[in-house]
């Protein structure tokens, strides 16, 4: 079935980092209408923001403490409401953040939770007794250490997943419910056209049977979303989940359990990890496009894939899989068509356009993300300085969020203050200003990669078979509507041979131009081609 949310692009906007017009250092909601031409020049129609409400920022707006208010460091609600109406000016649309696994704890209902036992905001949150004076079970958070936090004015511990700062929701509470559902529309009221549902299976759980996410009551409790919120508004959701095999993601999406449009797998970019995070082995390509494959061949005519390279809880993908230095335009734009060209809905982190490369944090001082401030020590007890330092420039959720350079003057022109995290530091050559410049544009690249994918009906809703995935070279097609095309990349900085020609006429999109036949693809090389 014809959707909206099948024909948008979305481009992921980390405020923090965008732009900054105030000199505080700290991108603004006046820095995004800045670039909503930059966006709309692009091509790009939806645009995902991550958080920016009112927040004490113990993990960047990931810990809302007013789900109804922007918090003042990105600007006011006028300004929001200015935002708003600039991007359905352009034909945007706008997709927010939904954080509703749990608050921050300066969020009035959980002051008002803690006070005491009996308090009526007590049973919004997670609290349990002491078992043998320790913690009620040995669950971990996601940001290390105990997911139960100790609080002694009433004796009891909470639940936090996340930092202590981030205490659980309790949605078994037909309150919290409701909180949330007239939460959200108040959002789609004003105008707001869905969301990005943060770790959404983590909400339902069952804690004294051992299960701290998926848990029973999660598919009754997404349906409700939608019944009371979604649904009458056409709004577009897409999940945060981590872990589900396509045919789990399929309980979630199928249009006919109405629940929410598409989710993230996270399946390819953890391809190359020998570990959690902070543990990058060598990275595989075959393996790479093998799980991208299994998702499109898994999700075809029956759900529909959100696809993506990069977000701000990943380092920047020419560092893991392309080559920052002779072939970062090639490499970026490969990888671009790799993914892209796929069937389902492309969502682009800021600054991906560009080909934006890592930081180098060479200290502790230049950290700010709080999961690689609580790894520190712990990754100090395996590796010297030097190496968790290189760990973290890998690896580090701070990679994708530095600082975009628009231009090549000081801090990338990203503010006239100073950064509240360092820039990549290749920024006075890498920026937006030169990329537009250059007869190498990676932005230009994507502008007419998604120009093809919206123009193009094979490549909105055809079908998807891999024909061919070995080593650093995969072939795979696309067909449907208007017509058939192969999509051939090699993911090598050496050329690689294909056994069969390509004609110049054929090519529809390819990262080098094609003026002869070829049998060979250059390094990183990417080709669209027709099939005739
Ligand atoms: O990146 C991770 C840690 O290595 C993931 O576990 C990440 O925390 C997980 O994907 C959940 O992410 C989302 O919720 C978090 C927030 O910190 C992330 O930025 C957000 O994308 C808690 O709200
Ligand atoms: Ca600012």
């Amino acid at each position: 079935m014809k959707e909206w949310y099948k024909e948008a692009v979305v481009y992921q906007i980390y405020p923090k980092s965008f732009c900054d017009t105030n000199g505080d250092g700290i991108g603004d909601i006046c820095g995004i209408i800045s670039k909503l031409d930059y966006l709309k020049e692009l091509g790009v129609n939806t645009i995902w923001l991550s958080p920016c409400y009112v927040s004490p920022g113990d993990d960047n707006g990931y810990d809302i403490a007013d789900y109804r208010k922007i918090d003042p460091v990105y600007g006011s609600m006028d300004d929001f409401k200015a935002m708003l109406s600039e991007m359905k000016k352009r034909g945007m649309r706008l997709l927010m953040d939904l954080v509703v696994n749990h608050t921050s704890d300066e969020h009035k209902w959980f002051e008002e939770s803690r006070k005491s036992k009996d308090n009526p905001y007590r049973n919004y949150y997670i609290w349990r007794d002491p078992v043998n004076g320790h913690e009620p079970n040995e669950w971990q958070s996601n940001f290390g250490g105990s997911a139960w936090e100790y609080d002694k004015t009433t004796g009891q511990y909470y639940l936090h997943l996340f930092s202590k700062k981030q205490p659980d929701l309790n949605w078994e509470n037909p309150k919290v419910r409701q909180e949330i559902v007239d939460m959200m529309n108040y959002w789609l009221e004003m105008g707001v056209d869905g969301f990005r549902c943060d770790v959404i299976n983590l909400i339902s759980k069952d804690i004294e049977n051992g299960i701290s996410g998926d848990g029973p009551r999660l598919h009754e409790y997404i349906h409700l979303l939608n019944r009371e919120a979604l649904a009458p508004h056409n709004a577009m959701t897409v999940g945060e989940v981590w872990g589900l095999s396509p045919e789990e993601s399929l309980m979630l999406t199928h249009p006919e359990r109405q629940e929410l449009s598409m989710v993230f797998q996270f399946e390819h970019m953890g391809v190359g990890r020998t570990g959690g995070r902070f543990y990058l082995g060598e990275f595989e390509p075959e393996k790479y496009v093998s799980v991208l494959a299994k998702w499109q061949e898994g999700l075809n005519g029956k759900g529909w894939n959100a696809i993506c390279v990069e977000n701000h809880d990943q380092s920047r993908c020419i560092n893991r899989i392309g080559n920052t230095d002779k072939y970062r335009y090639e490499s970026a734009t490969m990888i671009a068509t790799l993914v892209y060209a796929m069937q389902g809905t492309p969502y682009i982190f800021q600054g991906q356009e560009l080909g934006l490369i890592n930081p180098i944090f060479s200290s502790l001082e230049e950290c700010r993300d709080i999961e690689a401030l609580n790894a520190y020590p712990e990754l100090l007890k395996e590796f010297d300085e030097e190496e968790v330092m290189r760990r973290f420039s890998g690896d580090s959720r701070d990679c994708g969020r530095a600082p975009i350079p628009w231009d090549d003057s000081e801090n990338g022109g990203f503010t006239t203050g100073t950064p509240w995290l360092k820039l990549h530091d290749r920024y006075k050559e890498i920026n937006a200003k030169a990329d537009l410049l250059s007869s190498k544009s990676v932005y230009k690249y994507y502008k007419s990669l998604i120009r093809l994918h919206l123009e193009n009906k094979t490549m909105l809703y055809g079908d998807f078979d891999l024909l061919y995935n070995k080593d650093s070279l995969s072939v795979y097609q696309r067909s449907g509507e208007d017509g058939i095309y192969k999509v051939i990349c090699n993911f090598c900085d050496k050329p690689c041979a294909i056994d069969f020609n390509v004609l110049p006429e054929t090519v529809i999109l390819s990262n080098y131009s094609v003026e002869e036949e070829i049998s060979e693809l250059a390094p990183y090389q990417a080709l669209i081609v027709k099939e005739v």
